[in-house]
């Protein structure tokens, strides 16, 4: 039924949900959005979520590839806001596969009575807001449109993938998989010669059992990132005693954290009663390898993230950096092979360093090559397989494991329209300008959980999340109290919070290298960085101290 108020949207080709208008639509039924369901459910807000996917999962479901495997432990890879959540649920692992974080995701879903407001297997692809009757006006790939006063978006921030920037993609005639878009069930790589580009968290974590599977690996590296074992094991019922008596105290140090990272807890006594991090600058070299040596045996991403001040102190973050390069010797015998393999010359963490398992040592294997295509980049592909150096590598399955339009790709891949007409994608072609990475001048009772200018890629993103979810239904819970039903973002408060992810970027080795944080993996899209680098305690304080001010950056009007 054709509707008048809709903006931009083809009216004849929809059929308008004419009945209902919902208080919150959100976008993405993952880790964010499920929990934004629930919060603003238990609210007695009328919400519902879409998903693109058949069922929850999150990134997760689309990353099927072998070895997929989060390395944030599980312990805190998962929602601490309900009870039920902790006391039912028991993760198997120190990190959980992809699998088991699919099961948990969909157990939640169920647990919490969540899935009847849910729309599975649908995409949005257009959200515009109407200024005739302030409301959110979201089209599904179905052609319904739903309406709403708040539009919550909670795609993922790694969730769009893109294909590597090399001619010839379309000639090639084998089978080519993107580790974000991997089949069920996967390709059959027995007696098969693979190839794969992209050695990011990805390729590192894949490469090893492919290698195992298939007659030959040959992998093409351009960046030698950082990389340290995650020394995974199975959670004993002793760990889980550990873990009820420290749940709270654990939790509580993450949310403190000051400075970038995943987390990780060690279910360690004497590290849990340290604080989660340590000033490097404050050791000597001596104590810094010490104290380095010790993380290593743990294992973990938080090796490299051992130091408070790894990202400010360029003196510490050499240390760091040296020692995980020292590391690759103790994998690989091959001296000429280890140097091949060594993280290049930019700061650790700069890239998302990397977290795996039996990584450098499967480069040993006799069926596996290494082939630099940093020092001689890859042609192109042709019909068999790749050309790098005049040689051509004759591939029957390419795996692509290289990376995602990260942070913005989700949102800017879908019409999304504010007041003034101007979408999304045209706005951020600017930079991505924000309140609190939330929320954005043009874009009224529009709310991003892991938006750009905000931690999220660079902390735990799971607790980032909660973090968000919890502040945006205390946003909507205040409006709902003072009669309000529109939220503008001031301009000036958007400019200063912007001003304020600008400068923290600017401090210590933020921004010297090309990686996916600060767009460089995308022709075309704007260098800036992406994630708020000042801590996930300066983020929480700018967000409560909002939250006191009873959202004092926003301009409120009542409906039309
Ligand atoms: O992607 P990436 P990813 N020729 O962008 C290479 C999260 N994640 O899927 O660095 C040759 O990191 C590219 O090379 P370079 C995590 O946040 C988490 O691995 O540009 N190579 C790089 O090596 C992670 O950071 C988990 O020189 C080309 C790779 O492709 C994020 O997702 C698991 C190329 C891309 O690496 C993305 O990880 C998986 C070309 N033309 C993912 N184009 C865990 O929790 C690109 N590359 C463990």
């Amino acid at each position: 039924m054709p509707h008048s108020a809709l903006v931009g949207l083809d009216v004849t080709a929809v059929t308008v949900q004419e009945e209902k208008i919902y208080d919150a639509l959100i976008m993405g039924a993952g880790f964010g959005g499920l929990h934004a369901l629930h919060r603003l459910r238990q609210d007695g807000f009328k919400v519902m979520a879409f998903e693109a996917a058949a069922d929850t999962g999150g990134a997760w479901y689309w990353n099927g590839y072998p070895g997929a495997r989060c390395d944030v432990e599980s312990l805190v890879y998962c929602y601490s806001f309900s009870p039920i959540i902790d006391a039912e649920w028991r993760w198997s692992e120190r990190y959980a596969g992809r699998d088991e974080i699919c099961r948990y995701l969909q157990w939640v879903a169920t647990r919490l009575d969540l899935r009847k407001d849910i729309r599975f297997s649908t995409k949005i692809v257009k959200a515009h807001f109407a200024n005739g009757d302030q409301l959110w006006h979201l089209q599904t790939e179905h052609g319904e449109v739903f309406r709403a006063r708040h539009f919550i978006s909670s795609p993922g921030p790694i969730s769009t993938p893109i294909m590597p920037d090399i001619p010839g993609l379309s000639e090639y005639k084998g089978q080519m998989i993107h580790t974000a878009r991997w089949p069920t069930p996967g390709p059959d790589l027995a007696g098969k010669r693979v190839g794969v580009i992209g050695t990011g968290s990805s390729g590192t974590q894949l490469i090893p059992l492919v290698a195992e599977q298939c007659a030959h690996l040959y992998v093409f590296m351009r960046t030698r990132n950082y990389y340290s074992p995650a020394r995974n094991r199975p959670l004993t019922d002793a760990d889980y005693e550990w873990w009820k008596t420290h749940r709270a105290e654990i939790r509580a140090k993450l949310d403190k954290s000051e400075v970038s990272g995943g987390g990780d807890i060690f279910l360690d006594e004497d590290i849990a009663r340290q604080p989660i991090y340590t000033n490097g600058a404050d050791l000597s070299r001596q104590e810094r390898l010490q104290f380095l040596e010790r993380r290593w045996e743990l294992g973990g991403a938080m090796v490299g993230y051992a130091f408070r001040d790894v990202f400010t102190s360029p003196e510490v973050n050499a240390d760091v950096s040296d020692f995980l390069r020292s590391k690759v010797r103790t994998f690989v015998r091959d001296p000429e092979l280890a140097e091949k393999l060594e993280p290049g010359k930019f700061p650790f963490g700069t890239k998302r360093p990397c977290v795996g398992t039996r990584y450098f040592e499967t480069f040993e294997r006799p069926n596996v090559s290494l082939v630099d295509v940093k020092a001689t980049p890859m042609e192109r592909l042709t019909e068999k397989g790749a050309v790098v150096a005049g040689k051509e590598y004759e591939i029957d399955v390419l795996i692509l494991a290289s990376g995602f339009d990260a942070v913005t790709g989700a949102l800017t891949s879908i019409d999304i329209r504010g007041e003034s007409g101007r979408s999304l994608k045209q706005v951020w072609a600017e930079g991505t300008a924000s309140l609190l990475g939330i929320s954005l001048v043009e874009f009224p009772n529009f709310y991003m959980i892991g938006g750009p200018g905000s931690p999220s890629v660079l902390t735990n993103v799971v607790r980032t999340n909660e973090f968000q979810v919890d502040w945006i239904a205390d946003l909507l819970c205040e409006m709902r109290k003072s009669g309000n039903a529109t939220a503008r973002v001031k301009p000036r408060a958007q400019q200063a919070w912007t001003e304020k992810v600008e400068k923290a970027a600017t401090y210590g080795v933020w921004g010297k290298t090309d990686s996916w944080y600060i767009g460089a993996n995308v022709p075309g899209k704007k260098r800036q960085i992406l994630a708020f680098t000042g801590g996930m305690l300066n983020y929480r304080k700018a967000c409560n101290q909002e939250r006191d001010s009873r959202f004092d950056s926003y301009e409120f009007s009542a409906a039309p």
